[in-house]
């Protein structure tokens, strides 16, 4: 594997799953893979959970790693071609990236969708740039439209805790104070549609994803509808994808919080979010502290989805 940004890099997906659950089983089997290589995590954003999963699944394939926060300590970057360089931006983008990649085998790289201008952040343009100019294997640890490594193990978290062949799986809009980027609806999506699930989207008119990810998805836009005998529920807010009003927070309704009542409406439902959640705007206290919440159980699949990447970029380097 040389990039990983979206579902189809993956191959197939049963055949991910496996290997999954055998690293997941023996994270250790592979540490000499790893042996003298090393790992670049550069952050544009701020992060928590992909920091820390990434330096561990890293760490326990025997990889050295390096983690760069572009925002604090580097050079500020220009991510433009011609622009004369006479303001607060010391370095260019197209200098830094084959810099960077001189010091290390494989790159990870977070750069969240800016809301300037949608043509560029549905281009990729920053995570492209290392794609292009790297000259080695780059994965998204979350880019300005996708986040494959959650959805990765979202998916593998699914798959543990599933009680049926086929379980209804429903995504849900909530609401959120600031706004936010698609990429992560956009990668559940695009791994829903490839998994074995019955996969329904909820959310307010005016917040249709792309129809790139969305694809043959079910579309219900009556929230507690949807929820009728989900087996797992997938809380996320976004902005506005749309074109007149993109980037934008069109509501802020907190009828669309996930509570107990609506949980009530479930096949006795897991709730899962990618975190970091915000209670009582997105789901209730009660809901993500019950017995069904496998948020903490789902971050920590997070290892185990990096790892699948960063062993098969490492088998192929
Ligand atoms: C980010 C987002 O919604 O894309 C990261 C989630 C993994 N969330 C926030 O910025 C709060
Ligand atoms: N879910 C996730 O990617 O979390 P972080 O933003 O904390 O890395």
């Amino acid at each position: 594997m040389r990039v990983f940004t979206t579902v189809k890099d993956l191959g197939n997906l049963d055949a991910a799953l496996k290997e999954a659950f055998e690293v997941k089983k023996n994270r250790f089997a592979y540490k000499a893979l790893g042996e003298n290589k090393t790992l670049l995590a550069v952050f544009f954003n701020s992060s928590l959970r992909t920091r820390l999963s990434t330096q561990k699944a890293a760490m326990n394939l025997g990889m050295n790693v390096i983690v760069l926060d572009v925002n604090q300590g580097a050079w500020r970057l220009e991510t433009e071609r011609g622009v004369v360089m006479d303001g607060d931006k010391s370095e260019h983008i197209l200098e830094a990236i084959p810099v960077m990649a001189s010091y290390c085998d494989i790159i990870g790289v977070r750069s969240f969708a800016q809301f300037e201008n949608k043509q560029e952040d549905y281009s990729e343009k920053i995570l492209n740039q290392f794609i292009r100019y790297a000259g080695r294997p780059v994965f998204s640890m979350e880019g300005a439209t996708t986040h494959p490594l959650q959805a990765f193990a979202d998916l593998i978290t699914i798959a543990e805790f599933k009680t049926k062949e086929r379980p209804k799986v429903v995504l849900t809009w909530a609401p959120h104070p600031r706004a936010l980027p698609q990429a992560v609806p956009n990668s559940f999506a695009d791994f829903m549609n490839e998994a074995n699930v019955d996969f329904v989207i909820s959310h307010p008119e005016g917040y249709e994803l792309d129809p790139k990810f969305v694809r043959g998805a079910k579309i219900e836009y009556d929230q507690k509808k949807a929820f009728i005998a989900a087996d797992f529920i997938y809380a996320k807010n976004w902005s506005v994808f749309e074109d007149a009003d993109y980037g934008q927070i069109i509501s802020k309704d907190r009828s669309w919080t996930v509570d107990s009542a609506k949980m009530a409406l479930t096949n006795d439902a897991f709730f899962m979010h990618c975190l970091p959640v915000r209670r009582n705007m997105i789901v209730t206290d009660d809901v993500i502290e019950s017995p069904k919440s496998i948020v903490i159980q789902e971050a920590a699949n997070r290892e185990i989805s990096c790892q699948v990447v960063l062993k098969r970029m490492l088998e192929n380097l």
